[in-house]
C-alpha cells in the first residue's frame, strides 16, 4: 500500500449518519443552519476562541477575513495599499492578499521555527502597509508578541493564517485569540478537517457582522445588502462531519505524538538532519513532520530523499517549494531578497504524519532516509 504525506481523519459511518440524520426530516441543507450553529459553538469552546465564522474552505476564509479587517479599504485610501507576509506557506495565503488587490510584500523567515522573521518587518513599513499577514507554518507558532508590539506601534491590523494551528494553545491561551483575528482550516489534509471547511476566530463583533455578511452575498437583511459579498458558507454535511471529528480530536492529535516521537527517536543526533524543536510554552498539534537535509553533512539532498522514498511508494511532499517569490505569479514582484525561506524551500521535506500511521511503517520510512546513498 502506498503511503502518502497524509490521510484524512474519518469518524465511523454509524456516527456520521447518526448526525446527518435530522437532516432528512428537515430538509435545512445549508444557511447556518441548526447544525452549523452547534458546530460553531463547540469550536468556539474547544478553540478557547471569542467567537468564529465558519466558511467553505480555509481561503476563502482568508480572503474575507483581509476584507472584513478593513485592509482592502485602507488601501484603496492609501492607493495600493501593501501587506506584509511570509514567502514560505502555502499559496493560498499570498492569493488572497493579492485577490484583494493589495500587494503582498515578502518578508525572510527564521530558520528556528521557519515562520515570519519579526525583526525584519519594521525595515519593510511603509505609509502604504495596511497589514501583517504571518503564518503559523506546519503549526509553529509566530513570535505573537513582537508582532503585536509592531502591528500597535503603526497602527496595523494583524491576521494570522493558522490553516495548522488547529487546536494549539500558547501559554494556555488559545492561539486563535491573538492578533486582530486568525483564520483556521479544515481541509481533509488538516489535523482537524469537515472535508472542506474553514473558520475565522475573532474578538471585535465588528468584525464578526462583517464576515457574516461578506461570505453571505453582502446581505444585511432579506432587502438590504450593504456590500459586494460572495457566497462562502459552511454547508450542514460538512458541519456534521466536523462535528463527528471534533469528537475524536484529542485522540487524534495524541495518536499523531507517538508518530512524532517515533520519528525524533529514529532521526535525531543524525548529521545532516534538522528536526524542528519544540517551542516553549506551546501545546502543539503535530500536524506535519518537516525534515531538513543538509547535503554537505548528510550525504544526500532533501531530492535524493524525496526520489528514494517515492522508489518505494512513500509519498512525502516539498511543502512548500518554491518559495512564494520565487513562483511564476509572483516573481516579478520585486521586494528584499529572502535567503532563509528560500533556502529552507529547497532543502525541507515533510514526511507522512497522520493518526493511524504504523510504527513498522514509520521505521520502513527511516530506514529509507538513512540508507546509504
Ligand atoms: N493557508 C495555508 C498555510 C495552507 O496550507 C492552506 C491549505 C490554506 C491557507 C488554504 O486552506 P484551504 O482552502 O485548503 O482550507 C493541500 C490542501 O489542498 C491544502 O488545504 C493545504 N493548505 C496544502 C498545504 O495542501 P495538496 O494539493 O498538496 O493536497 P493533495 O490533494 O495532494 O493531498 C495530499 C495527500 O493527502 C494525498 O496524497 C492523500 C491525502 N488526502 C488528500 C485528500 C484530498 C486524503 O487523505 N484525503 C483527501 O481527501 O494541497
Amino acid at each position: 500500500m502506498p503511503i502518502y504525506v497524509t490521510r484524512s481523519s474519518m469518524p465511523e459511518l454509524s456516527e456520521y449518519i447518526e448526525e446527518i440524520k435530522p437532516m432528512f426530516e428537515t430538509h435545512m441543507l445549508t444557511n447556518m443552519g441548526p447544525i452549523y450553529k452547534k458546530f460553531q459553538g463547540e469550536l468556539i469552546s474547544y478553540l478557547g476562541v471569542r467567537d468564529l465564522s465558519l466558511f467553505v474552505n480555509g481561503h476563502l476564509a482568508l480572503e474575507i477575513a483581509i476584507q472584513a479587517l478593513g485592509m482592502t479599504e485602507k488601501g484603496e485610501e492609501v492607493g495600493g495599499g501593501e501587506v506584509i507576509t511570509t514567502p514560505f506557506t502555502f499559496v493560498s495565503t499570498t492569493h488572497a492578499i493579492t485577490r484583494n488587490n493589495l500587494k503582498p510584500v515578502f518578508c525572510d523567515i527564521r530558520k528556528s521555527d521557519y515562520c515570519i522573521d519579526p525583526d525584519k518587518i519594521e525595515e519593510l513599513i511603509t505609509d502604504k502597509t495596511v497589514g501583517i499577514v504571518p503564518v503559523h507554518v506546519y503549526g509553529n507558532i509566530c513570535d505573537v508578541h513582537k508582532i503585536e508590539n509592531i502591528a500597535e506601534k503603526h497602527g496595523l491590523k494583524v491576521l494570522y493564517d493558522g490553516a495548522h494551528a488547529f487546536g494549539e494553545k500558547y501559554n494556555g491561551r488559545g492561539i486563535g485569540t491573538f492578533g486582530d483575528a486568525t483564520m483556521f482550516s479544515f481541509h481533509a489534509t488538516k489535523v482537524f478537517n469537515s472535508i472542506e471547511g474553514g473558520a475565522v476566530a475573532f474578538r471585535n463583533k465588528r468584525y464578526g457582522v462583517a464576515l457574516h455578511e461578506l461570505k453571505n452575498f453582502g446581505m444585511h437583511t432579506e432587502t438590504s445588502i450593504t456590500s459586494v459579498g460572495l457566497n462562502a458558507k459552511l454547508d450542514e454535511f460538512r458541519s456534521a462531519m466536523g462535528l463527528c471529528n471534533l469528537r475524536h480530536i484529542d485522540e487524534s492529535i495524541q495518536d499523531r505524538k507517538r508518530v512524532h516521537d517515533r520519528y525524533y527517536e529514529r532521526l535525531s543526533g543524525i548529521d545532516g538532519i534538522e528536526l524542528f524543536q519544540a517551542q516553549k510554552g506551546v501545546t502543539p498539534n503535530y500536524a506535519y513532520l518537516p525534515v531538513y537535509f543538509d547535503k554537505k553533512k548528510f550525504g544526500k539532498s532533501r531530492d535524493d530523499v524525496y526520489m528514494e522514498l517515492r522508489e518505494q511508494e512513500v509519498y512525502t511532499r516539498k511543502y512548500f517549494y518554491p518559495a512564494i517569490n520565487d513562483l511564476e505569479c509572483y516573481r516579478d514582484l520585486g521586494g528584499p531578497a529572502t535567503p532563509v525561506a528560500h533556502d529552507v524551500s529547497m532543502n525541507i521535506l515533510t514526511l507522512p504524519i497522520y493518526e493511524g500511521l504504523a510504527t513498522e511503517d514509520i521505521d520502513m520510512i527511516c530506514d529509507i532516509i538513512l540508507s546509504k546513498k
